[in-house]
């Protein structure tokens, strides 16, 4: 399979994420992704190529023009206020205040984001850019004819709406992706998310729609990130009514519960009969990631990967949530390395 990948993922090395009332090293950091490049290399398991430059035209079909601007400016404006740490958001337009952009750039980051925990740095925007360059790359290829891509995208997307960052997200890659599938003519797209958390992002993106179905398994919004959405009767709404599906699991899921919610997700994916599959993948369901509570083990990601080729779809991967570090490249890599064998091809 071929594996897209930046070097400039390396951008983006923030020092900080606010965590129980402190400023931690980030979960989310660079060796995330050169662990799964190196298991990539390891494993012989194909062709890794750079990303093409798409420029601004395709975020810009799921995101909005102000919040790429902003994402685009954010560190300069926080330069300029003369800051001393990096860039985090602490106030936000609650219940019964005005949603409008101030200038203030305090003001402008509560304003396009969701959470604290996610700074915004000097390379942030040159990460973002090319992890979304990332998952277009994967696209086209698809569209060339590849069956499967892996889209080794570094910052993560799914939890970024249209215009809010968090959940160390800034664009969301496999919305991006699956847009550019519809674009280049696809009539329908499926998104089927397995990272830990609630793909919040690419569900409220699509939430009026029935061109693009989304489904996502996770740990149980009550009891953690993102808290305030991915609950199982969110189930789309307008035309998008019944193209929302939300599968939810509580503490110490292991994979042979887990994998219940993933016959479901693939039953209603066969009955939509997409033209392309779309899995943001997360690693973040190992039985040892430090933020997380399911128990998939190691050898569970090829069941995984196995099933999802057995959809028999054109799929494009984007790296999504894993932290783990030590495990993160062995578990992404048999996601894919499962999907590959079962193909026939
Ligand atoms: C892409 C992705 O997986 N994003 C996850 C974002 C999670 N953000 C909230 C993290 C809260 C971590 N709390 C850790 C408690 C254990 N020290
Ligand atoms: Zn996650």
């Amino acid at each position: 399979m071929l594996t897209v990948f930046s070097p400039l993922h390396n951008r983006r090395t923030a020092k900080t994420e606010l965590d129980g009332g402190m400023l931690i090293e980030p979960h989310e950091k660079p060796s995330r992704a050169e662990t799964i490049l190196a298991r990539v290399i390891h494993q012989d398991f194909g062709e890794i190529i750079a990303p093409e430059e798409f420029g601004l035209g395709p975020i810009l079909r799921i995101h909005t023009s102000d919040y790429v601007d902003f994402l685009e400016h954010c560190w300069d404006d926080w330069i300029a206020a003369d800051k001393p740490g990096e860039a985090i958001p602490a106030v936000w337009p609650g219940r019964g205040m005005r949603q409008r952009i101030p200038k203030d750039i305090d003001g402008r980051l509560g304003y396009f984001s969701f959470a604290a925990e996610t700074s915004i740095t000097e390379g942030t925007w040159d990460a973002a850019l090319a992890s979304a360059n990332v998952a277009l790359t994967a696209q086209k290829k698809i569209a060339q004819g590849e069956r499967a891509v892996f889209a080794l995208c570094r910052p993560p997307g799914h939890h970024a709406a249209a215009d809010l960052f968090g959940g160390y997200c800034f664009f969301n890659n496999a919305a991006i992706a699956a847009q550019a599938f519809l674009d280049r003519g696809a009539k329908r797209v499926a998104i089927l998310d397995v990272d830990f958390h609630h793909g919040n992002g690419t569900q409220s993106i699509f939430y009026d729609r029935a061109d693009v179905l989304t489904i996502s398994l996770h740990g149980d919004p009550d009891l953690v990130f993102p808290h305030f959405l991915g609950f199982e009767d969110e189930t789309g709404n307008a035309d998008g009514e019944g193209y929302n599906l939300n599968l939810v699991y509580p503490p110490n899921t292991p994979f042979s519960v887990w994998r219940q919610g993933l016959e479901a997700a693939c039953d209603r994916i066969g009955q939509y009969q997409p033209d392309a599959l779309v899995i943001p993948l997360g690693v973040d369901t190992f039985e040892d990631d430090p933020i997380s509570f399911f128990k998939l083990k190691s050898d569970d990601y090829f069941t995984l990967g196995e099933r999802l080729a057995k959809l028999g779809l054109p799929t494009l991967f984007t790296m999504e949530g894993g932290y783990d570090v030590e495990a993160i490249g062995v578990n992404a890599v048999n996601v894919l390395d499962g999907f590959e064998r079962a193909c026939p091809d």
